[in-house]
């Protein structure tokens, strides 16, 4: 599919705000694409202004610690970095000019020449575009995956334009912020996993958030195909009158379903003909979210071509995201699993109510003043609490009665021995904190690793 392709930018004047990754990526691409290309970002920190310099090294105008308004609008595209609140004054300013702006991922398909699935979706996007990537990968496909992916683990969609040879399928997780600034973006596969509140610091309303969200049906047409949860209101609200196939996935089957877990297998069906694709338990990522994501991701792969012999052999060697409900070591009969990533509660809660065995959960850090009441309904299968670091008094004081509490010593070892002591063969160790790390750590990747080492006895 080839739709949107532009070959190539000679004489059109490229504005691209902010510097991060998005920023960067894109002021290359169009650089290679020959644009004249302006860029621009409030910060004057030391790392941003070494980016500055490597574009300007490559022929683009660099401005630092302000944007030129008047250059910004002059220019025939203008890229926003995806991280830019639609209130900062440099978009505002475009508002009132009338002057329309895209966002980095709109800009980058612009040059794609391959098809695209597109995922969006409140939680477990990361996930299902890694998977839905391997699984393609694993059936011999050629695949690029990139976009709102954290972490450093994929990049900014912009990069994936200039790889060579061409990938045959992207894969973009796109973030609402990212969706904002969509013009002419069309997934061949466009998934969305699920919807609920979020990012309510950037936007006055639900409704807001949604409505930047709706942007990746707006170019849908008959041949558009989208993978949507079964029985979702928010997402067929979502989804309203958008053209092209609707392929549903749940945790049972439902009338219409075409992926759902069944007599412990995760199924496929279509056209009256079902797939057991894999025992639930051969799948290496825990939790039963991670199996919803498993599912989202199969289909999607599944509408590709790829067979459901090759899916089964994609979900077996998927691996699990690093610091997220990542399984460490086996050792007498506890299974140690990181969910450092868990800096708030309703991370924790999330990781506490998705896992079926007991629980030795660890928890504590920095207080950011949350209510930690609300896992006292979620620690019911709790075999006991060991808590740590500055927000420990303050959890104790709200969780008391729900589960045992333990107060570890100030010594991470300490914490994770009292975990080793409490618990029985068949129970999970679980670090999901419920808060950040910066008490104690450098930061969450920091807690982690220690506590994948203090878990597998290596230190
Ligand atoms: N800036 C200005 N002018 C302004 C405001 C900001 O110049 O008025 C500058 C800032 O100084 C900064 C830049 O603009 O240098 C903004 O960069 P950015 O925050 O967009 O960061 P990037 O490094 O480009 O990262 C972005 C995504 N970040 C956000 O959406 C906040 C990354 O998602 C994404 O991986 C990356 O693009 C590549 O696609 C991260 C994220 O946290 C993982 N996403 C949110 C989430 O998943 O919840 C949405």
């Amino acid at each position: 599919m080839e739709s949107g392709f532009v070959s190539g930018l000679s004489g059109v004047k490229v504005a691209v705000i902010g510097l991060g990754a998005s920023g960067v990526a894109a002021a290359r691409l169009a650089l290679k694409q020959e644009g004249e290309v302006y860029v621009s970002d409030l910060r004057t920190d030391a790392q941003t202004t070494a980016r500055g310099a490597q574009l300007r090294s490559l022929g683009a105008v660099v401005d630092m610690g302000g944007h030129d308004l008047e250059r910004v609008a002059e220019a025939d595209l203008v890229v926003a970095s995806p991280g830019i609140p639609p209130d900062a004054p440099v978009l505002r300013s475009l508002e009132e000019r009338g002057k329309e702006w895209i966002s980095e991922p709109e800009f980058a398909v612009r040059f794609y020449r391959g098809s695209l699935i597109a995922i969006t979706g409140t939680n477990g996007k990361t996930t299902t575009s890694m998977l839905t990537a391997h699984l393609l990968e694993t059936a011999g496909h050629r695949v690029a995956l990139g976009g709102n992916v954290g972490g450093g683990m994929a990049p900014p969609a912009s990069e994936l334009a200039l790889l060579e040879p061409v990938p045959e399928w992207y894969v973009l997780e796109l973030s609402s912020f990212q969706l904002a600034g969509v013009d002419t973006l069309r997934p061949d596969i466009g998934v969305v996993t699920n919807l609920s509140p979020d990012h309510l610091d950037r936007y006055e309303s639900l409704d807001a958030y949604y409505a930047d969200k709706r942007h990746i049906f707006d170019n849908a047409d008959e041949a558009s195909r989208w993978v949507l949860p079964a029985g979702d209101p928010s997402v067929n609200h979502l989804a309203g009158e958008a053209s092209g196939g609707r392929y549903y996935f749940g945790g049972t089957r439902a009338a219409g379903s075409h992926a759902f877990l069944e007599d412990g297998m995760l199924t496929l069906a279509s056209a009256g003909q079902t797939e057991s694709v894999l025992a639930e338990e051969a799948l290496p990522l825990l939790g039963r979210h991670n199996r919803l994501n498993a599912l989202t991701a199969a289909l999607t792969a599944r509408l590709t071509g790829v067979s459901a012999e090759e899916l089964a052999e994609g979900l077996r060697t998927a691996k699990p995201l690093p610091h997220r409900l990542e399984p460490i070591v086996e050792l007498n009969g506890v299974l140690w699993v990181n969910d450092s990533k868990a800096t708030n509660v309703a991370a924790t809660r999330s990781a506490l109510e998705s896992l079926e065995r007991p629980v030795v959960l660890l928890a504590g850090g920095t207080d950011k003043g949350e209510d930690f009441s609300s896992l006292r309904g979620s620690l019911a299968g709790v075999r006991a609490v060991v808590l740590f670091g500055a927000a420990a008094e303050r959890m104790a004081d709200q969780l008391e009665g729900s589960a045992p509490i333990v107060m570890a010593g100030g010594q991470f070892t300490d914490v994770v021995g009292a975990a080793r002591r409490l618990a029985c063969p068949g129970d999970i160790a679980l670090l999901s904190p419920a808060c950040s790390s910066f008490d104690m750590f450098t930061d969450y990747e920091d807690r982690g690793r220690r506590f994948a080492a203090l878990a597998r006895g290596s230190v």
